[in-house]
C-alpha cells in the first residue's frame, strides 16, 4: 500500500506556504492540475500546471461557484484502483487519476468574524472545495488529502523524506484530519445559521447603546442596547425610560399570546397584568380592563391589540398612564390622547422577536428559550368526574395565558374573559391565591363560577380547597406533583373541574 504519486489536484484559497510544494511536486515530476487563481499562482512560480478546465472541458462558472465540481475530477478522485471496472471505466471517460488534493476552503468563519454581509458570507461556503477534501479523504487506500495549511509542513518533510510515496497509514492520517476539518467547517456554518435569532439578542454588543434618563432608579445609570425604532413608530411623547421599557416588553409579549382573539386590552403596572379583557369591542375590553383594577392602572402601560378608536381614546384619556400601544390608532383617537404632553404612543409594528433571552446571572450571563408554548385547548388533560364547560375551558385558556406573563409564584383568577385578579410574585403558590381572591373581592368581583389558573403544580390540595371555598368552579395547571391525587379528590368532591396543561410557565 506504498503508492507513489504522479499527479496532485491543488485548489486553495490561501496561497501562504503553498510554493515550496508544489515546486517539490514539480521536483518529483508530478502532473499539477489546479483551479483559477491557484493555477495563475503555480505558472507564476514558472511552475508547469494544467487548469482544471483542460480537464473538465468545461469552464468555470456561475463566479466560480461551479469549477471542480466535475465527473472527471471526482471520478480521478474516487476511483477504486484495486477495482477493475473503475480502471475501466477512467480510460473509458478519459478521466485522469488524481493521487493527491489539496485544497485550502473558503475562510468563512474569518468572513463572519469580520461582520461581512449576509451575501458575503454565503459566498464563503465552500461546495467544491469540501467536495474535494470528503472524496480524497474517503478515497484514502489510494488519495492522499492535504485539507488544510496547517498540514503544509508535515506533507512537505513527507514528500521530502519518501519522494512522493506515502503509506497507507500517512494517508488515513490526513484523512482524519481531513474530516476533522470538514466538519468543524460545518458547524461552523451550522452555527451561523442557527444564530440568526441570537443575534438580535446580542446586538447589545455591537450597536452603541442608548442612554437612558437613569436606570430603574434615578440613582443607577441605564442604557438601551436595540433597535426600538425597528418595533414601534412613537407618534408622541417623552422619552421612554429604563422601567418604560421593560413594561413596553411585558406589555408586548403578554399580548403576543391574544394576538388572534376578539379585540382584547390589557393594562399592565411593574411588568405584570392589572387588568385584562376580551370583549366584542375594545372599548369594551378597555372598560373591563380597567374594571379588574382601576387603583394599580394609575400610571400604567396599555395595550391593545386591535386599533384604538375615539370611543376607547376617550376612555384612556381620564386615566393617567405613561404608554399606549396598539397595532394602530384611529386619527380622532390620537387627537384625543396627544391631549396630554407625555403620554407615550407606539404604534406596534409586526415584527418577530428573539427567541432566546438574556439576563445576568453572578460574573456572566443566563441564556435561555424564550417560553414560547401556549397551552392549548386540545392539549388539556382532563383530571376530574366533571369536565370545564366550553366557556369554562376558554377562560382557563386566558387565564393561562395571563399566568404566564406574570411574575411567579403566581394564580390568576379569571371569569367571562376578564381577569378578576392576581396573586403576583409571591413566596408561597398559597399566598399568591390569597392575595388573588382578596384582590377580586375589593374590587367586587363575584367569585361564583370564576376559573384559577396556576404556574406550576399544587405540592399539596390547599389551594384547591381555598379556590374552592371561594367559589373557584375550574382549575387549570401543569400537574405533576406526587400529591396531584389529593387535588384531584377534593375537586371531585366539591364538582371542581381541572384539567392538567403538563407545563409549567414559572417566571422569576
Ligand atoms: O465555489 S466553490 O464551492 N465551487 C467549486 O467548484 C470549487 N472548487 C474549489 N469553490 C471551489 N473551490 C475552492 O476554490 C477551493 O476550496 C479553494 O478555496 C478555492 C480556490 O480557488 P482559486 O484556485 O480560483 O483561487
Amino acid at each position: 500500500s506504498i503508492k507513489t504519486a504522479k499527479s496532485a489536484l491543488v485548489s486553495v484559497f490561501s496561497k501562504d506556504g503553498l510554493a515550496p510544494i508544489v515546486k517539490k511536486l514539480d521536483d518529483l515530476g508530478v502532473t499539477i492540475y489546479s483551479t483559477g487563481g491557484t493555477e495563475k499562482f503555480i505558472k507564476e512560480l514558472g511552475i508547469e500546471v494544467v487548469p482544471v478546465e483542460d480537464v473538465t472541458s468545461y469552464p468555470s462558472i456561475l463566479g466560480g461557484r461551479v469549477k471542480t465540481l466535475h465527473p472527471k475530477v471526482f471520478g480521478g478522485i474516487l476511483n477504486r484502483q484495486e477495482v477493475e471496472s473503475d480502471v475501466a471505466e477512467l480510460q473509458q471517460y478519459e478521466i485522469p487519476q488524481i493521487d493527491i488534493v489539496i485544497v485550502d476552503l473558503y475562510p468563512f468563519e474569518k468572513t463572519v468574524a469580520s461582520g461581512a454581509s449576509e451575501q458575503d458570507i454565503i459566498e464563503k461556503i465552500d461546495i467544491g472545495g469540501i467536495s474535494l477534501i470528503r472524496a480524497a479523504a474517503k478515497n484514502f487506500k489510494d488519495v492522499i488529502c492535504v485539507s488544510s495549511v496547517d498540514d503544509y509542513a508535515e506533507f512537505l518533510s513527507l514528500l521530502n523524506e519518501k519522494n512522493g510515496a506515502t503509506s497507507i497509514a500517512d494517508r488515513k492520517r490526513f484523512a482524519a484530519k481531513a474530516f476533522n476539518v470538514s466538519s468543524h467547517y460545518d458547524t461552523a456554518i451550522f452555527n451561523y445559521f442557527n444564530k440568526d435569532e441570537e443575534e438580535i439578542v446580542y446586538k447589545a454588543s455591537i450597536n452603541e447603546g442608548k442612554k437612558l434618563r437613569y436606570g430603574e432608579n434615578p440613582h443607577q445609570e441605564g442604557f438601551f442596547f436595540g433597535e426600538f425604532d425597528a418595533m414601534f413608530d412613537k407618534l408622541h411623547g417623552k422619552e421612554l425610560s429604563y422601567n418604560n421599557l421593560l413594561d413596553v416588553d411585558a406589555a408586548v409579549n403578554l399580548m403576543g399570546e391574544f394576538k388572534n382573539d376578539a379585540p382584547t386590552f390589557a393594562i399592565l403596572k411593574h411588568n405584570n397584568a392589572c387588568g385584562i379583557a376580551t370583549r366584542p369591542t375594545i372599548h369594551e375590553a378597555y372598560v373591563d380592563a380597567l374594571a379588574g383594577d382601576p387603583v394599580s392602572a394609575f400610571g400604567g402601560i396599555l395595550i391593545a391589540n386591535t386599533a384604538i378608536d375615539k370611543a376607547t381614546a376617550e376612555e384612556i384619556h381620564k386615566l393617567f398612564c405613561e404608554v399606549v400601544i396598539a397595532p394602530a390608532f384611529d386619527a380622532d383617537a390620537l387627537d384625543i390622547l396627544k391631549g396630554k404632553k407625555n403620554r407615550i404612543m407606539l404604534v406596534q409594528k409586526e415584527v418577530a422577536l428573539p427567541k432566546k433571552q438574556v439576563r445576568t446571572c453572578l460574573n456572566g450571563v443566563l441564556v435561555q428559550d424564550k417560553d414560547l408554548k401556549t397551552d392549548a385547548k386540545d392539549a388539556l388533560e382532563a383530571k376530574t368526574n366533571t369536565a370545564p364547560s366550553s366557556e369554562e375551558i376558554a377562560d382557563l385558556i386566558f387565564a393561562s395565558k395571563i399566568c404566564k406573563h406574570t411574575k411567579s409564584n403566581t394564580i390568576v383568577l379569571a371569569k367571562n374573559g376578564q381577569l378578576c385578579a392576581s396573586g403576583t410574585g409571591q413566596t408561597s403558590r398559597v399566598d399568591a391565591l390569597r392575595q388573588a381572591i382578596e384582590k377580586a373581592r375589593s374590587f367586587k368581583f363575584d367569585l361564583q363560577g370564576a376559573v384559577m389558573a396556576s404556574d406550576a403544580f399544587f405540592p399539596f390540595p390547599d389551594c384547591v380547597e381555598i379556590a374552592g371555598n371561594a367559589g373557584i368552579r375550574s382549575v387549570i395547571q401543569p400537574g405533576g406533583s406526587i400529591k396531584d391525587q389529593l387535588s384531584i379528590d377534593y375537586c371531585n368532591e366539591n364538582g371542581i373541574s381541572m384539567v392538567f396543561t403538563g407545563t409549567r410557565h414559572f417566571k422569576h
